[in-house]
């Protein structure tokens, strides 16, 4: 690892000691109304069943290491609440954190249609088995610089002065209404060939007159959706041919808007 990784990484974990982060809470509309997520850092009996619960379930802050582990779709235990957040298609919904330590690498927010309430709604799903599709992402910000020294959007997200980091993705104004999961993922690969998954889900009930889904080969599973082998995983993004290039992750964007 070259100087400037080594002097990153103590910049960004120097002011705390927790490390890691993770997505607290979700807001919608203006003025916000406010969604409590789980807090690993809670008791769990107050948290767990509770029936204001909207978040999956996710017991630590760490990060999940490969691509292939089941809990990388809804972290681990991922088991959920039975709670929904009302949201209008084309309203924004905001994922609060309070800290977030990592500076680079791509953030997504992904959505997965679940069955009706007398199905079993969200609650009754597999999230391995769901039909995920992407309809946020960010990753470097063009013309900040290359790959090391650029900047991010996850590390332009973040806040230090204590407010808590904001991270705004619009619901697609034609989507279908229905019972969805909503899952954000932080990638953080600022260790060399060593990535770190931070995902997070919350069941939404969004409304709307909407009628579209994306097209079925926008769908993936998770696993499944990045092959661990994947240049843009297998990464060190310090080394010198890093610095000129980047091989961006092949995970296409959905066609609704
Ligand atoms: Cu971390």
């Amino acid at each position: 690892m070259s100087l400037l990784a080594l002097s990153l990484l103590a910049l960004a974990t120097a002011p705390l000691a927790r490390a890691h982060g993770g997505l607290a809470n979700y807001t919608v509309g203006d003025p916000p109304v406010w969604y409590r997520g789980y807090d690993p850092d809670e008791n769990a009996t107050e948290q767990d069943g509770q029936s204001w619960m909207v978040q999956r379930k996710w017991a630590s802050i760490d990060p999940i290491f490969s691509a292939t582990d089941p809990y990388i779709a809804c972290n681990k235990p991922g088991t959920p609440g039975p709670a929904y957040i009302p949201i209008e298609a084309g309203q924004n919904l905001t994922a609060v954190y309070w800290y977030w330590l990592h500076p680079v690498g791509p953030m997504t927010a992904w959505l997965a249609a679940c069955p009706p309430l007398s199905e079993g709604g969200c609650v009754g799903v597999d999230v391995n088995k769901l039909d995920w599709f992407k309809i946020w992402e960010a990753g470097l910000i063009p013309g900040t610089g290359n790959l090391a020294e650029g900047i991010w959007y996850q590390k332009q997200f973040q806040n230090w002065d204590g407010s808590p980091d904001l991270w705004p993705v619009t619901i697609p104004a034609t989507l279908k209404a229905g019972l969805y999961v909503v899952r954000h993922e932080i990638l953080s690969i600022h260790i060399e060939n060593k990535p770190q998954f931070y995902p997070e889900c919350a069941h939404l009930n969004i409304t709307g007159p909407g009628t579209d889904l994306p097209p079925s080969s926008f769908y993936k599973k998770f696993p499944g959706a990045y092959d661990p082998d994947d240049p843009s995983l297998k990464i060190d993004i310090y080394s010198d041919s890093m610095r000129k290039t980047y091989y961006g992750q092949d995970h296409p964007s959905t066609s609704i808007a």
